[in-house]
């Protein structure tokens, strides 16, 4: 059978209206919500309607089983706080629509809390075995509800992982969520590596006080302490990074967050990413060096999270190639070859399976932003290639 690209079309846009945010297309999908956990029952029913044996693990990854072994085609269907309508829901849809219309045996999978609620991609982590279920059950969201809370909401789940060995493969359509698609005018990237990450929450405690009658010199303001910690690893990091090292403080919980009071504490979250793992090292001696120094200086007590973390990972060359050949024939002249700079479930699959990534267009790069969209004929150039590359794998028969 052929693909249909209107069913595919049709079905993404039914996903996007689980959590609707009313903005454009964007949703507000986080892992464990109604609107995720509504969105994985209805995915169920797709899968149960293309054949596929339905199958929830104990965190809530949903898989859909081809009988025997299969390659495993899929993504992630939460999204960020304030999400996009494509970020993972893309891959999971297409893997749907190359698995109902495909003669070759393909499963289905849409991780859970790619987007890190509680961690980083923690679904597929602990589907993995890189993040112990008893140490993931520990992690808080930013409203300080835990992991084993919230999954506990998904009701029966079942009591067992999915066997990686059922898989010969992991292949994910994704969204670029980047700029360099779409500023060149090529229609599909195909990934050679997954950068690396580390994310931890740093806290600077000092001294809550009046703003109006503490001299400034007599002051430990936490706030003056982070942006002085901000300003020095600016720096320092100068002569460490590259163009294509990132590092973002993303979250900061200033307490009590008063102006008439000088803030004395400060909760932030520190993340940073490169493709040499190397570098993720050195840039975490930088981080504490200078979180320590300033600390000192400022009369801060010095308080470090949990730090998790990714490491860079190659994509697998059969795989990529059939990616390749498909890109080749789809849009000749407009495909690249390229790093992903985001981070993606396929890094913690690749710990047991082989795996290959995607990439259609962000429309101006954006991503993890309501706005977040891709010309329709760069969706279905994708699935297009998607689906050439199972063919490939599949074999002469193919
Ligand atoms: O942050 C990331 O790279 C992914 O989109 N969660
Ligand atoms: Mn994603
Ligand atoms: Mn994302």
């Amino acid at each position: 059978m052929a693909i249909d690209e209107n069913r595919f079309l049709a079905d993404l846009h039914r996903l996007r209206e689980f959590g609707a945010s009313g903005v454009g297309k964007g949703v507000v999908r986080p892992a464990y919500s109604d609107a995720d956990i509504a969105a994985r029952h209805w995915l169920a029913g797709r899968m149960i309607e293309a054949g596929l044996e339905p199958q929830f693990d104990p965190v809530g990854n949903l898989f859909g089983l081809a009988p025997g072994r299969s390659l495993l085609l899929g993504s992630h269907s939460d999204s960020q706080p304030e999400g996009g309508w494509l970020d993972g829901a893309l891959g999971v849809i297409a893997a749907l629509e190359v698995a109902r219309s495909s003669d070759h045996p393909v499963s289905v999978v849409s991780f859970q809390d790619e987007e890190g609620r509680f961690g980083v991609t923690t679904g597929s982590a602990v589907w993995s075995g890189g993040l112990p279920l008893e140490k993931a059950d520990t992690l808080t969201d930013a409203a300080g509800v835990s992991f084993g809370t919230a999954r506990a909401a998904m009701g029966d789940l079942a009591q067992d992982f999915v066997d990686p060995a059922r898989f010969s493969g992991f292949i994910e359509m994704h969204i670029e969520q980047g700029p360099a698609l779409d500023a060149a005018g090529d229609q599909i990237g195909i990934v050679t590596d997954i950068v690396g990450i580390r994310d931890m929450t740093i806290t600077f405690e000092g001294q809550q006080n009046h703003a109006g009658t503490t001299p400034m010199h007599l002051r430990r303001d936490a706030f003056q302490a982070l942006s002085l910690f901000n300003t020095r690893l600016n720096d320092r990091f100068r002569n460490v990074v590259t163009p294509q090292t990132v590092w973002t403080i993303g979250r900061v919980d200033l307490h009590p967050n008063a102006s008439s009071i000088v803030p004395g504490r400060v909760r932030f979250s520190m993340q940073w990413r490169d493709g040499d793992a190397a570098r993720l090292v050195r840039m975490e001696e930088i981080i504490r060096s200078t979180a320590h120094e300033v600390a000192e200086e400022q009369g801060m007590v010095l308080d470090y999270g949990p730090m998790l973390g990714l490491e860079p990972v190659a994509m697998d060359q059969t795989l990529r190639l059939a990616l390749e050949d498909g890109a080749a024939q789809v849009a000749p002249g407009k495909w690249r070859r390229m790093p992903s700079g985001a981070l993606h479930d396929a890094t913690n699959v690749a710990r047991h399976l082989p795996v290959a990534m995607l990439f259609v267009p962000s429309i101006n790069g954006i991503s993890h932003d309501f706005a977040e969209d891709t010309a329709e004929h760069d969706l279905i150039a994708g699935l297009a290639v998607l689906d050439h590359a199972v063919h490939k794998l599949a074999g002469p028969a193919g």
